[in-house]
């Protein structure tokens, strides 16, 4: 596997006033609530707990920030879409998600996280609406690929290549079993050193 830089958690931001100053480079891993970004976060940093996880859906409110000992950074984004959050926290988190993935200048690259039994939703959509428009170098995880058969997942990073072409690439992943954690490894540190 290759190396990965030293991660340590830097800071937790609510709003943008908070967030570290935007210089260097950024990659950022956002998704649907539980959709396994923390988890996806720690494999591919080889750090069990950087990121927190949770079996309860909406745990990452903030943002996290977290800093690579090579100088560049890595964000882990509040999960969207989870329907028991009141409204007026999901329409806080639109509008802090679009702002950071619209505005955000040392942001060079993007981790969409999706669950593969779920394939692509409205929300990963939206993502990649906002990714398109800044043509942002785009990586789609389908995670949780330890509970699909080898056809099945096969057939959904089929149908989900083919739906974001031109606009992001798609791997199979694995937190479980790390299928896919040195490849998404490489794209991580590839497009951090681009
Ligand atoms: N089987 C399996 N379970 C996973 C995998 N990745 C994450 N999980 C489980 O899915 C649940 C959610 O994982 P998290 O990493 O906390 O997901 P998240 O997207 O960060 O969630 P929020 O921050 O709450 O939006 C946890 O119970 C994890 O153990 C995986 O690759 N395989
Ligand atoms: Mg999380």
């Amino acid at each position: 596997m290759p190396q990965f830089p030293e991660a340590q958690f830097l800071l937790s931001a609510w709003q943008p006033g908070q967030f570290p100053p935007d210089d260097g480079r950024e990659v950022a891993f956002v998704g649907r609530s539980n959709a396994g970004k923390s988890s996806a976060l720690n494999a591919i940093t080889g750090r069990k707990d950087l990121a927190r996880t949770s079996k309860t859906p909406g745990r990452t409110q903030l943002i996290n920030f977290f800093a690579l000992n090579n100088g560049h950074r890595l964000a882990d984004l509040p999960g969207y879409g989870y329907a028991k959050v009141p409204a007026e926290m999901q329409r806080h988190w639109r509008e802090l998600l679009s702002r950071y993935v619209e505005k955000r200048t040392s942001l060079v690259g993007l981790v969409v996280v999706m669950d593969s039994r779920r394939g692509m939703t409205d929300f990963d959509r939206q993502m990649l609406i906002w990714s398109g428009e800044r043509e942002l170098p785009t990586r789609l995880l389908l995670t949780k690929s330890d509970k699909l058969s080898r056809s099945e997942a096969a057939r959904t990073l089929k149908e989900v290549q083919a739906e974001a072409e031109g606009v992001a690439t798609a791997q199979l992943f694995s937190a479980v079993t790390k299928i896919g954690v040195d490849q998404a490894r490489g794209w991580v540190l590839g497009t951090l050193n681009a």
